[in-house]
Protein backbone atom coordinates (compact mmCIF):
# COMPACT_ATOMS: atom_id res chain seq x y z
CA UNK A 1 0.00 0.00 0.00
CA UNK A 2 2.78 2.69 1.07
CA UNK A 3 4.50 1.31 -2.18
CA UNK A 4 1.32 1.93 -4.10
CA UNK A 5 1.12 5.72 -2.52
CA UNK A 6 4.80 6.58 -3.19
CA UNK A 7 4.31 5.51 -6.65
CA UNK A 8 1.74 7.58 -7.43
CA UNK A 9 3.23 10.82 -6.16
CA UNK A 10 6.24 9.94 -7.75
CA UNK A 11 4.46 9.92 -11.33
CA UNK A 12 1.97 12.68 -10.18
CA UNK A 13 5.09 14.87 -9.54
CA UNK A 14 6.55 13.84 -13.29
CA UNK A 15 3.02 14.40 -14.79
CA UNK A 16 1.94 17.49 -13.24
CA UNK A 17 4.43 19.71 -14.64
CA UNK A 18 3.84 18.33 -18.76
CA UNK A 19 -0.09 19.64 -17.59
CA UNK A 20 0.40 22.62 -16.07
CA UNK A 21 2.94 23.72 -18.94
CA UNK A 22 0.37 26.53 -20.32
CA UNK A 23 1.64 29.35 -21.90
CA UNK A 24 0.41 33.08 -21.45
CA UNK A 25 1.15 34.66 -25.34
CA UNK A 26 1.26 38.42 -24.66
CA UNK A 27 -0.67 39.81 -28.01
CA UNK A 28 1.80 42.12 -29.98
CA UNK A 29 4.48 41.26 -27.09
CA UNK A 30 5.75 44.66 -26.60
CA UNK A 31 3.66 46.39 -29.12
CA UNK A 32 0.19 44.85 -27.29
CA UNK A 33 -3.33 45.57 -28.50
CA UNK A 34 -2.89 48.23 -31.25
CA UNK A 35 -3.53 50.09 -34.69
CA UNK A 36 -0.95 49.30 -37.87
CA UNK A 37 0.48 46.30 -36.39
CA UNK A 38 0.89 43.04 -38.30
CA UNK A 39 -1.29 40.47 -36.05
CA UNK A 40 -0.33 38.07 -38.79
CA UNK A 41 2.63 37.94 -38.97
CA UNK A 42 2.36 37.85 -35.09
CA UNK A 43 1.37 34.42 -35.13
CA UNK A 44 3.92 32.93 -37.22
CA UNK A 45 5.76 30.09 -35.68
CA UNK A 46 3.73 30.44 -32.42
CA UNK A 47 1.89 27.07 -31.37
CA UNK A 48 -1.07 28.04 -29.68
CA UNK A 49 -2.66 25.04 -27.11
CA UNK A 50 -5.72 24.41 -25.52
CA UNK A 51 -5.12 25.41 -21.86
CA UNK A 52 -2.51 28.69 -23.48
CA UNK A 53 -3.90 32.19 -22.49
CA UNK A 54 -4.02 35.49 -24.69
CA UNK A 55 -3.27 38.19 -22.95
CA UNK A 56 -4.15 41.66 -24.47
CA UNK A 57 -2.69 44.52 -23.67
CA UNK A 58 -3.35 48.32 -24.08
CA UNK A 59 -4.39 51.29 -22.49
CA UNK A 60 -7.62 51.50 -20.91
CA UNK A 61 -10.01 52.89 -23.44
CA UNK A 62 -7.77 53.12 -26.05
CA UNK A 63 -8.78 49.86 -27.28
CA UNK A 64 -11.02 46.94 -26.67
CA UNK A 65 -11.46 43.13 -27.51
CA UNK A 66 -14.57 41.12 -29.19
CA UNK A 67 -14.39 37.68 -30.25
CA UNK A 68 -16.07 37.13 -33.26
CA UNK A 69 -16.50 34.82 -36.44
CA UNK A 70 -14.94 34.71 -39.59
CA UNK A 71 -17.60 36.64 -40.70
CA UNK A 72 -17.47 39.27 -37.87
CA UNK A 73 -13.42 39.17 -38.38
CA UNK A 74 -13.58 39.49 -42.35
CA UNK A 75 -16.17 42.44 -42.15
CA UNK A 76 -15.28 43.93 -38.56
CA UNK A 77 -18.27 43.24 -37.24
CA UNK A 78 -18.63 43.56 -33.85
CA UNK A 79 -21.30 41.32 -32.40
CA UNK A 80 -24.62 42.77 -30.84
CA UNK A 81 -25.22 40.22 -27.98
CA UNK A 82 -21.55 40.10 -26.33
CA UNK A 83 -19.70 42.73 -24.14
CA UNK A 84 -16.32 43.59 -25.14
CA UNK A 85 -13.27 43.36 -22.74
CA UNK A 86 -12.05 46.35 -21.76
CA UNK A 87 -9.82 45.95 -18.65
CA UNK A 88 -6.55 46.84 -20.50
CA UNK A 89 -5.09 43.35 -19.43
CA UNK A 90 -7.75 41.06 -20.80
CA UNK A 91 -6.63 37.45 -20.51
CA UNK A 92 -8.52 34.88 -22.34
CA UNK A 93 -8.17 31.11 -22.04
CA UNK A 94 -7.72 29.10 -25.18
CA UNK A 95 -10.35 26.01 -23.61
CA UNK A 96 -11.39 24.44 -27.52
CA UNK A 97 -8.88 23.46 -30.18
CA UNK A 98 -9.92 25.28 -33.90
CA UNK A 99 -10.11 28.74 -35.37
CA UNK A 100 -10.53 32.01 -33.17
CA UNK A 101 -11.10 35.06 -34.19
CA UNK A 102 -10.75 38.52 -32.15
CA UNK A 103 -11.15 42.27 -33.15
CA UNK A 104 -11.07 45.72 -31.48
CA UNK A 105 -14.91 47.28 -31.42
CA UNK A 106 -13.30 51.12 -31.14
CA UNK A 107 -13.65 52.96 -34.04
CA UNK A 108 -12.25 51.60 -37.33
CA UNK A 109 -9.39 50.14 -35.47
CA UNK A 110 -10.34 47.19 -37.24
CA UNK A 111 -11.19 47.59 -40.64
CA UNK A 112 -9.17 50.81 -40.97
CA UNK A 113 -5.96 49.97 -39.05
CA UNK A 114 -5.67 46.19 -39.38
CA UNK A 115 -6.61 45.72 -35.55
CA UNK A 116 -7.76 41.82 -35.54
CA UNK A 117 -5.96 38.83 -34.97
CA UNK A 118 -6.49 34.84 -36.04
CA UNK A 119 -4.91 32.12 -34.86
CA UNK A 120 -5.66 28.36 -34.50
CA UNK A 121 -5.61 26.58 -31.72
CA UNK A 122 -4.23 23.05 -31.35
CA UNK A 123 -5.19 20.28 -28.93
CA UNK A 124 -2.81 19.80 -26.04
CA UNK A 125 -1.39 16.48 -27.12
CA UNK A 126 -1.01 16.75 -30.67
CA UNK A 127 2.50 17.13 -32.63
CA UNK A 128 2.43 20.59 -34.13
CA UNK A 129 1.75 20.96 -37.72
CA UNK A 130 4.67 21.91 -39.71
CA UNK A 131 5.16 25.06 -41.08
CA UNK A 132 5.48 25.29 -44.90
CA UNK A 133 8.57 27.31 -43.65
CA UNK A 134 10.36 24.79 -41.35
CA UNK A 135 11.96 21.43 -42.45
CA UNK A 136 10.17 18.60 -41.38
CA UNK A 137 11.99 17.01 -38.59
CA UNK A 138 12.11 20.84 -37.01
CA UNK A 139 9.46 21.26 -33.78
CA UNK A 140 8.50 17.98 -34.12
CA UNK A 141 10.76 15.78 -32.01
CA UNK A 142 11.73 18.44 -29.53
CA UNK A 143 7.83 18.32 -28.56
CA UNK A 144 7.50 14.27 -28.78
CA UNK A 145 10.88 13.74 -26.98
CA UNK A 146 9.91 14.66 -23.37
CA UNK A 147 6.23 13.39 -23.79
CA UNK A 148 7.81 9.90 -24.71
CA UNK A 149 10.05 9.93 -21.95
CA UNK A 150 7.56 10.61 -19.88
CA UNK A 151 6.16 7.33 -21.15
CA UNK A 152 8.82 5.25 -20.59
CA UNK A 153 9.73 6.80 -16.69
CA UNK A 154 5.71 6.15 -16.34
CA UNK A 155 5.92 2.84 -17.64
CA UNK A 156 9.57 2.26 -15.55
CA UNK A 157 7.97 3.23 -12.11
CA UNK A 158 4.82 1.33 -12.43
CA UNK A 159 6.86 -1.33 -13.29
CA UNK A 160 8.83 -1.22 -9.87
CA UNK A 161 6.20 -0.22 -7.71
CA UNK A 162 3.09 -2.27 -8.63
C1 LIG B 1 -21.20 35.60 -37.03
O1 LIG B 1 -21.49 36.60 -36.07
C2 LIG B 1 -22.51 37.48 -36.49
C3 LIG B 1 -22.62 38.63 -35.50
O2 LIG B 1 -22.02 38.39 -34.29
C4 LIG B 1 -23.80 36.72 -36.63
O3 LIG B 1 -24.86 37.57 -37.01
C5 LIG B 1 -23.60 35.63 -37.67
O4 LIG B 1 -24.75 34.86 -37.76
C6 LIG B 1 -22.41 34.77 -37.31
N1 LIG B 1 -22.14 33.87 -38.41
C7 LIG B 1 -22.00 32.57 -38.26
C8 LIG B 1 -21.67 31.79 -39.48
O5 LIG B 1 -22.12 32.02 -37.17
CU1 LIG C 1 -8.50 49.59 -31.05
Amino acid sequence: MASNMLGFIVILAIVSPALVSAKDFIVGDDKGWTTNFDYQTWTQGKDFRVGDRLVFQYPVGAHNVFKVNGTGFESCIKPALTEALTSGNDAIVLATPGRKWYICGIGQHCAAAGQKLFITVNSEWMAPSPSPSENSSNGIIPKFFPTAMMVVLIVSIFGLSF
